[in-house]
């Protein structure tokens, strides 16, 4: 893998941050965008700009070609066994408040159990949490061991025939952790339950194959895969799409509307009222031929020599002064690291990092439960990906030696 080409792509990453070379290490909260994504959004602005499924001209019809051959696309890059399956949202977010709001409607009744884990995003806790308060069904969440492992023998005393969802990441964004997916997947179905995955930050690393992971559903946004913000995408199998009802309401989504007498459209459109987002779903379908254009078998070596590089550094630099949080098995994790010094606050890690052009992420990390699991406020997360290089973590720790020698 030619990391200079690649960084040559991201015109990004040749600006400066004051006064030093830009240190991007924040790609779990949103990636860079090649070139070619940039130019794509653009392209369609200039030369194609019309709304799809619509007008019965020759833009409108090239628009909603791009459109729908985007929807395509995503459906390959998820090994979906339809095209259809894909609904197009804003983000991991809109998909997973579309399905809690739906399958609250169409398969839980009270006292029904959802059963999420302690490393969910708040993206995958919040919309079944208030679906709780709204219908009352019940959420639990299974805990996580201390090298960041879910805790799969906490399964057992849920699965008893009331719990109708069992949701989980695929890969957490705090401890990068990949979860075993389908092994959850296989025991929650015996039990009765659907499978809902949130695979916003496993998707930008390792190729997705909704049928092979045993899930009903997934969720991810287009902007942590190097494509556009304002994208995202829902998959479900067919029949949960079919039974779901209408997330919101407005045009393209209805076959017919008279006074008193309303039928929807099926699946995906059914889901996608109003306008979408056109030109984030070409930039998205342009950023997935860039993703699996770098290879997934390099992308990992690549993820795997920088994530042995941060513990190395740690281990050798840091010592005990350095808490890191989930698995030290480089094999068995993505590409998130995160991390706290003793006693120096994730945020003023964060802002003496800012001086010196590095981008980190420090706080809750959207995912308090886990902070409350291992008992701390915040934490301090570098997330590299694949534009960054070893010299860079070199500098992310130089930084580091800076920040303990400032508390010191
Ligand atoms: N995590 C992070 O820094 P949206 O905001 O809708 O694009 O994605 C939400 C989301 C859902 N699930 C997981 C596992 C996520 O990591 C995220 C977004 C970012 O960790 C921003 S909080």
């Amino acid at each position: 893998m030619d990391i200079q080409a690649i960084r040559e792509q991201f015109p990004i990453l040749s600006r400066a941050v004051r006064g030093k070379p830009l240190v991007y290490l924040d790609s779990a909260a949103t990636s860079q965008k090649p070139r070619a994504v940039i130019d794509a959004e653009s392209r369609f602005y200039r030369e194609a700009n019309s709304n799809v499924h619509r007008g019965i001209y020759l833009l409108s019809e090239e628009a909603t070609d791009a459109y729908e051959n985007a929807r395509a696309r995503v459906g390959r890059f998820l090994r979906a066994p339809d095209r259809s399956e894909i609904v197009f949202v804003r983000g991991a977010t809109e998909a997973l408040n579309l399905l809690a709001h739906g399958l609250g409607r169409s398969r839980l009744k009270r006292g029904d159990r959802v059963v999420a884990t302690v490393s969910d995003h708040h993206a995958n806790v919040v919309p079944w949490y208030m679906l709780q308060e709204e219908r009352g069904t019940t959420l639990e969440y299974v805990g996580v061991d201390d090298t960041g492992h879910l805790r799969l023998d906490e399964y057992d005393r849920w699965f008893d025939g009331r719990t109708k969802v069992v949701t989980l990441p695929h890969v957490s964004n705090v401890l990068g952790t990949v979860n075993p997916v389908r092994e959850i997947a296989d025991r929650a179905h015996a039990a009765g339950a659907v499978v809902v995955v949130d695979v916003a930050q496993s998707a930008p690393h390792i190729p997705i194959d909704v049928v092979a992971l045993g899930a009903d559903a997934v969720a991810f946004s287009g902007h942590k895969t190097l494509g556009p913000t304002g994208i995202g995408v829902l998959w479900a199998r067919r029949e949960l799409l079919e039974e779901m009802p209408p997330w919101m309401g407005g045009g393209s989504m209805i076959e017919e509307v008279h006074a008193g007498r309303i039928s929807y459209r099926e699946p995906p459109a059914k889901f996608e009222a109003g306008t979408p987002n056109i030109a984030g779903a070409i930039g998205l379908s342009v950023a997935l031929d860039f993703l699996e254009g770098i290879g997934w078998e390099d992308l990992a070596r690549h993820e795997r020599s920088m994530q042995a590089r941060l513990f190395q550094n740690a281990e050798e630099r840091l010592g005990k002064k350095i808490r890191i949080f989930g698995s030290r098995d480089v094999r068995e994790r993505e590409a998130v690291f995160s991390f706290a010094l003793e006693g120096i606050h994730p945020h003023d890690i964060a802002s003496i990092l800012d001086a010196e052009g590095i981008a980190i992420r420090a706080g809750r990390q959207c995912s308090q439960p886990l902070m409350d699991r291992y008992g701390v406020g915040a934490m301090a997360r570098a997330s590299p990906y694949l534009y960054n290089t070893i010299e860079e973590i070199d500098r992310l720790y130089d930084a580091l030696d800076k920040v303990v020698k400032v508390f010191a």
